[in-house]
């Protein structure tokens, strides 16, 4: 196998070319943001002959292909990474140099894409990058959002939302495909013909939109395959494709365009809530539609036999996001190609698979049938016909057990329910770590796995350690190699070779110096954007994730509020100075999020300008965290916030890119925390609180009651207090009155403390002891901290996709060779 050979001078002109041509101007003349499209234009022109020759190798070997269908793909920047996957991020370097321009501050120049939320989004950008590294054919399915998730600002202490207009001034790597547009059809009514011995059925007085997908390169390391993430945008059909019922009307016309306007304007920023808006599901139906169908058509070009579709396609949902896939497959092969009702569930059902990513009933996609129904009359028929089948085979499996029919239909009290419909449609069902998995079957699911229990299977999430550490944290990445060699670059489990210096004093000098550095990095970062001084010799505590209750942001400020207290009673304590770092998106319709968010600034305020604890703690919000400074932030953490209430984090990746980098877990025993521990040992990792097991007793028990630790513990009391007695909000008091009131209700009918915050507190604060205890005994922590990374070896994404290929995908590998 060959590999790209960089030529710097042949770069060097073709980035000078590119000024001149995109910008009339010379190279010492261009602003950054100039430069950073000409090198774009340069590195996809490398990207671009191997994205031909993936794809002329993918049709002659007539392999087998994965269509990964997400309504999010949280990208982040694609320039860096590119750079590092064809291998010439020290020849690029140079001949930027040369020119007079630092790659770093040209990276800085690019958008995040951010077409995702959080955990879901990113994990669907992370498989892309392993699976074009391996060399297995994959798409990528998803929407081009206009705007991207919302830009954050933090003004008095608030979250404020922007618009993320990230395709303002272009984007290098995309091309818009044309040729490969399709129609999608919403709403109108279903007509029964009898023609050639069947029925036919066809949808009239609809809307339609034209589907027309970007495709953006997905860059394998150092292997040539250049794989394609396709994103859906919608254009209104300018032919007014109307029937003659509706020829001339005008006002079917103009929404016709609206439609197409509103359907990928931006991204729904809800993570883990359902809200069941009209809209959404028109996303949904949109890019399944197309994507489905630009599916069929490829397998058909080079197939006349539509059974054969199982062994050639895969349609993996990435949650039940896309699980019209199930109907849309079926609608095709009984309309368009004709088979009978088995033929065609036999196919779909070999076809299709779910990842379930969350066991929060919230989260749950239940849509009322008189929209479904409405909006895509076809699709509700056949939905209505699978359920009718399925609830035949509930009936069939337990006779008389109605009971079983309620838990498990489709349709059911006037909604349909999405997972129940994935289930039914798919051949495979995964969680996405042991622990979710298990609770899956022996709870959530349980049902459905005593019915197919064949069907169910895990695949803890991983992380590449490509971004995350080769492009995030160079300075570790280069002694990992220095000590190892690089192998770990493509082979995760390698890094485990580092373990033998985890013990040698020189190593761990040399590693507790980078950290350093990582931390001067992200200091100065937060002097520019927050003007705040933190210590890099400080204990650097991070949590960085979405804001969400189950995540438990508020224990971590809670504790926060505690030590302080302890602090102003006694300034002469002695502790470690210890930096809380904190970086969170809130839903904007997420009330007590938001607050949340106020709550940790307001603590920051006031904690951060009082000059009594001589900079002990500090305090400090991260504005917008998003991929690109994610990358900075876990490079220079030590310690890695995972305090989820256990049972509700079905994975988490954050935890894993913590630990590639390095930072110690302080943890629940909750999603892959667990295997996080099993792999470094608890000895390296500061584990406390309830297990799942006694969270899951205490809810079927009806909760238990926050007010008897209240009354019975006076610090806790204490900062509950200083929630509503103005002591972070000195001009008005009532400001975190729901916050309080989320934790003891003594008013509402709601359940107080839903989360065991109370319940988890002293059993938080208690590990956080241990991690100041351990922090003075630097060797024992850099000791731990190598040991971390050294043990990160199975949570590389590479190791989830093989797994995936292994036992649910069965893709063969490609390799893809320049020279000829
Ligand atoms: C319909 C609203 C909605 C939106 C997003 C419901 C559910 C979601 C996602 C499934 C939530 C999500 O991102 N889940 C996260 O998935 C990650 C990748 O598997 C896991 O690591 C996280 O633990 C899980 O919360």
């Amino acid at each position: 196998m060959s590999s790209y050979q960089f030529n710097k001078e042949q770069f060097k002109q073709e980035v000078c070319a590119n000024v001149k041509n995109l910008f009339r101007k010379t190279i010492s003349e261009a602003t950054p943001k100039q430069v950073f499209q000409a090198v774009s234009y340069a590195v996809k022109d490398v990207i671009i002959d191997e994205w031909i020759a993936t794809h002329k190798e993918y049709e002659k070997q007539d392999v087998k292909t994965l269509y990964y269908m997400s309504m999010e793909f949280l990208m982040g920047r694609a320039l860096g990474n590119n750079i590092i996957n064809i291998r010439s991020r020290d020849g690029i370097r140079e001949a930027l140099d040369e020119l007079g321009f630092d790659l770093n501050v040209i990276e800085d120049q690019e958008r995040d894409p951010a077409l995702g939320n959080g955990g879901l989004g990113r994990l669907a950008a992370c498989f892309l990058d392993s699976l074009a590294t391996l060399g297995y054919p994959a798409y990528g399915c998803g929407i081009r959002y206009k705007y991207g998730m919302f830009k954050q600002k933090i003004q008095d202490g608030y979250q404020i939302e922007a618009p993320d207009d990230w395709l303002r001034d272009g984007y290098p790597f995309e091309i818009r495909r044309d040729e490969y547009a399709f129609e999608v059809k919403f709403g109108g009514y279903v007509r029964t013909e009898w023609r050639d011995g069947r029925n036919h059925f066809i949808q009239d007085g609809y809307q339609s939109v034209r589907a027309v997908p970007y495709d953006m390169p997905i860059v394998g390391y150092g292997n040539n395959v250049v794989n394609t993430l396709m994103i859906w945008d919608a254009e209104p059909i300018n032919t007014f494709n109307l029937d003659s019922f509706d020829k001339g009307d005008y006002r079917n016309a103009v929404e016709q365009e609206n439609l197409a306007k509103n359907i990928v304007e931006v991204l729904y920023p809800n993570d883990n809530h359902y809200a069941g808006k009209e809209l959404r599901l028109k996303q949904q139906y949109f890019f399944i539609s197309a994507s489905v169908q630009r599916a069929i058509k490829k397998f058909k070009s080079l197939h006349d036999d539509i059974h054969m579709l199982p062994e050639k396609v895969v349609f993996q949902m990435n949650d039940t996001h896309p699980t019209v896939a199930v109907p849309e497959l079926m609608r095709i092969l009984l309309d368009e190609e004709g088979l009978e009702w088995d033929d065609a569930w036999d196919i779909t059902t070999r076809t299709c698979a779910y990842t379930n990513h969350t066991i929060m009933a919230e989260a749950l996609e239940k849509w009322p049938l008189e929209l479904f129904s409405r909006l895509l009359p076809r699709i509700y028929q056949i939905v209505e016909e699978i359920n009718r089948r399925f609830v035949e085979q509930i009936r069939r499996t337990y006779p008389g057990d109605e009971n079983k029919v309620r838990s498990m239909a489709i349709i059911y009290d006037g909604q349909v329910k999405m997972a129940h419909l994935a289930i039914a449609g798919s051949f495979s069902v995964n969680g996405v770590a042991e622990l979710h998995t298990e609770i899956l079957k022996k709870k959530v699911l349980k049902d459905f796995y005593e019915m197919t229990p064949e069907k169910f299977n895990n695949k803890t999430n991983g992380i590449t350690q490509r971004r995350f550490l080769l492009h995030g944290n160079e300075l570790l990445a280069n002694w990992v190699t220095d000590k190892i060699g690089d192998e770990w670059i493509t082979d995760l489990p390698h890094i485990k070779k580092l373990a033998i210096y985890a013990d040698d004093e020189k190593c761990q000098q040399e590693f507790m110096n980078i950290k350093y550095q990582n931390k001067i990095r992200l200091a100065k970062y937060i002097k520019e954007h927050n003007g705040i001084d933190v210590d890099p010799r400080s204990i650097f505590d991070v949590q960085v994730k979405r804001l969400h209750e189950y995540k438990r942001q508020l224990l971590n400020i809670l504790h926060v509020m505690y030590l302080y207290n302890q602090l102003k009673d006694n300034p002469e304590m002695d502790m470690v100075p210890r930096t809380f770092i904190f970086g969170a998106k809130a839903a904007a319709g997420y009330k007590i999020a938001k607050l949340t968010i106020k709550l940790i600034n307001s603590v920051a305020d006031v904690i951060n300008n009082d000059k009594s604890i001589k900079g002990k703690i500090k305090v400090v919000f991260i504005e917008d965290y998003r991929v690109s400074n994610a990358e900075w932030i876990f490079a220079a953490a030590d310690v890695s916030e995972q305090i989820s209430t256990a049972s509700k984090e079905a994975s988490g990746t954050g935890n894993m890119k913590f630990m590639l980098n390095g930072a110690l877990t302080l943890g629940t025993m909750d999603g892959a925390n667990v295997e996080i521990v099993e792999e470094v040992g608890k000895e390296n990792a500061f584990i406390f609180g309830m297990s799942s097991d006694e969270v899951i007793n205490y809810e079927t028990n009806g909760g238990y009651n926050p007010m008897d630790i209240f009354n019975n513990d006076q610090d806790i009391r204490r900062v509950l207090m200083q929630l509503i007695n103005g002591y972070y909000a000195p001009n008005n008091t009532e400001l975190f009155r729901d916050l309080y009131n989320s934790l003891l209700n003594t008013l509402s009918t709601s359940k107080a403390d839903t989360y065991f915050n109370l319940k988890d507190f002293r059993s938080y604060a208690e590990a956080q002891k241990r991690v100041d205890a351990a922090y003075r005994d630097e060797k024992w922590w850099a000791k731990a901290a190598i040991m971390n990374v050294a043990c990160s070896g199975k949570f590389t994404s590479d190791r989830t996709i093989q797994q995936y290929v292994d036992d649910i995908w069965h893709l063969d590998k490609v390799t893809v060779d320049m020279d000829e």
